[in-house]
């Protein structure tokens, strides 16, 4: 299957409004590769892919994670996380990717992660700024992202975490754990050691 295929494929499975945002995760997530490094080819394709099974059916989603023996716990916590790991699953399923730093940029671009790659701190955090996305604090996330993809990252996830504190939502582990992981880096860095 070639580029365009896929881009037709990934397409068909959101109404218009989530493709304009994947289009939009896109742009973003390259600009990202090139001012940090990363593989701008990869970050292209884990963004493409990224919200994939994002407007499949709520109850597909939850009989893919535990039918494909994904962490049970996932169904204890929002539904949006679920798309990440039934996206990266569906992408291997259906058009054969198996590059595994992809696959994991997909899967982990709602949670986080600890130690989370470069791909996958790209991703995560062009979600965040994508052209469209608009929620209070996204014009300081835009600018730290300009200066410092792990600061800006931070930000991101601190700005997921007051939304659900604000209205009194569970927090997934996983989460405080990408962040915390993200803030120990830093602080490491700023000490020197
Ligand atoms: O799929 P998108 O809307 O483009 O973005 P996403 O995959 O980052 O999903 C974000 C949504 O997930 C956002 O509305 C907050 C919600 N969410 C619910 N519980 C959690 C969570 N996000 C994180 N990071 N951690 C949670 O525990
Ligand atoms: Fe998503
Ligand atoms: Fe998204």
């Amino acid at each position: 299957m070639n580029h365009e295929e896929l881009r037709e494929a990934t397409r068909r499975q959101m109404p218009d409004r989530r493709w304009r945002h994947t289009l939009g995760v896109v742009d973003s997530a390259k600009e990202l590769a090139k001012r940090y490094g990363g593989d701008v080819e990869k970050a292209e394709l884990a963004a493409l892919l990224h919200d994939y099974a994002k407007a499949w059916p709520i109850d597909r989603q939850a009989q893919v994670i535990r039918e494909q023996g994904m962490p049970l716990e996932l169904l204890d916590f929002e539904k949006e996380l679920w798309h990440a790991p039934v996206g990266a699953w569906a992408v291997q399923e259906e058009h054969g990717i198996a590059d595994e730093e992809v696959l994991d940029a997909i899967r982990y671009h709602t949670s986080g992660r600890e130690h989370m790659t470069l791909l996958d701190r790209i991703v995560c955090l062009a979600d965040y700024i994508e052209p469209g996305r608009e929620y209070p604090g996204v014009g300081r996330i835009r600018q730290l992202a300009e200066q410092d993809l792990t600061e800006a990252l931070i930000a991101g996830l601190d700005s997921t975490i007051a939304y659900l504190l604000e209205k009194g939502g569970r927090i997934f582990p996983l989460t405080v754990i990408a962040r915390n992981s993200l803030i120990a880096e830093r602080n490491a860095h700023r000490t020197g050691g």
